[in-house]
């Protein structure tokens, strides 16, 4: 469980780590899904972790000098109150451990004098290669960065200080995405006993998210990937919507959300008996799987275990007769083979250049084979120990 102690003693960490100025985060704001309709909302990772408050335009303030915090409570009119109800001052005061909670108006007030105060301010910035994505961002991010644009003299960003904090987890972090994990097995054994009944992608998509809302979970940590045959190279299909075939592969990638916190697990079922390449593009998968597990420790440079990665790869690929060289890795092998794993399914892990005790991450390599109609990957969640690691999701078998 996680309790208000968590977040009081994530900002003494952050405060630590900032010295001085002020800390201003902002509440990601609700989007538009359609005409009168919100998407269901997201917070903001890092701002949750700092507060614990899970609702659109809140505020953090610190005054990381003297160590005093406020949250600005956002407006609320009485017609949004009884169709989204909202988070009254107590409640969010008792979830975060800020005993100071201001209206809106105040809030402005409150950053003036701290601009006179203080000329830095730390916020966070839009994330990077913004531009890369496909989708529009959520605007608060930079709301909040104009607003204090016009205030303080100098905005600074601490997303490198809360990457590097959230990358390590905390004993009460570990236990939600085990629990979060958990769940996620339960889906998958349910499904794999009756792979041979299943008609549809969607049956599979169904009844793995029955098994895990049905066992606790918050929802989905990210749209599920249901991949009969040739879908499979389609590295984010979601449509989830075609037939199952007889003698074909089915790639499932599911992570359940529970308690804020993340879990990543993929696995390559056959329907009915699996063919002789099928058995072998899955073997080879499976078996460089397991030997990159085998790199994970403290101290093990990013750039050596890349380096290992590929030489393992290269070998898996070369031995399915794809060939030898750069290009052929690349091309049956497109994506990372880690990242970090926790709020955000994708957490980062603060650009280190080694890992850690406490990190999360995945492993997930894969061999996707558009010609053939074959895509295989399997993926655990694995944390770093002091001695190694712990494969997290190592009680769901990697077989076919
Ligand atoms: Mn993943």
């Amino acid at each position: 469980m996680i309790t208000k102690e968590f977040y009081v003693n994530n900002r003494r960490n952050i405060i630590r780590l900032l010295k001085s100025g002020a800390l201003v985060l902002s509440a990601y704001s609700a989007l538009q899904r359609q005409n009168d309709m919100a998407f269901a909302f997201s917070q903001e990772s890092n701002f949750w972790y700092l507060t614990g408050i899970a609702n659109a335009d809140w505020k953090l303030v610190v005054d990381i000098t003297s160590g005093e915090e406020w949250l600005i409570a956002p407006e609320v009119d009485a017609v949004h109150q009884v169709f989204d109800g909202s988070l009254s001052a107590n409640a969010a005061s008792e979830l975060s451990g800020i005993k100071k909670v201001i209206s809106y108006d105040e809030g402005l007030v409150l950053l003036r004098a701290l601009a006179k105060k203080h000329s830095t301010v730390y916020t966070i910035d839009q994330p990077q290669h913004a531009d890369y994505f496909n989708f529009l961002l959520n605007p608060s991010i930079a709301n909040n960065k104009r607003t204090l644009e016009r205030l303080f003299s100098s905005v600074m960003y601490c997303q490198k200080e809360l990457s590097g904090l959230r990358a390590i987890k905390q004993p009460e972090e570990i236990k939600m995405i085990q629990k979060a994990v958990d769940i996620t097995i339960g889906g998958f054994e349910y499904v794999k006993k009756s792979m041979n009944s299943y008609k549809h992608e969607y049956e599979l998509d169904a009844d793995i998210s029955w098994v895990m809302r049905r066992t606790g979970a918050t929802g989905h940590a990210y749209d599920p990937i249901i991949a009969a045959g040739k879908n499979a190279c389609t590295l984010h299909y979601s449509h989830n919507d075609s037939v199952v075939k007889s003698r074909q592969l089915v790639l499932l990638d599911v992570g359940a959300s529970c308690g804020g916190y993340a879990a990543d697990i993929t696995r390559t079922y056959a329907k009915h008996e699996p063919t002789k390449r099928q058995v072998a593009v899955h073997a080879a998968v499976e078996s460089a799987h397991r030997e990159i597990i085998g790199l994970i420790k403290p101290s093990v440079s990013i750039q050596e275990y890349q380096q290992r990665v590929n030489e393992i790869m290269s070998e898996a690929i070369d031995s399915l007769g794809l060939g030898k060289n750069d290009d052929a890795l690349h091309k049956y092998f497109p994506h990372a083979v880690s990242h970090g794993l926790g709020i955000d399914v994708h957490d980062s892990l603060g650009a280190p250049s080694h890992l850690v005790e406490n990190m999360v991450l995945t492993v997930e390599p894969g061999v996707y084979i558009p010609e053939e109609g074959i895509g295989v990957r399997i993926e655990d969640d694995i944390l770093v120990t002091a001695k190694g690691n712990k494969n997290l999701s190592s009680a769901l078998s990697t077989g076919l």
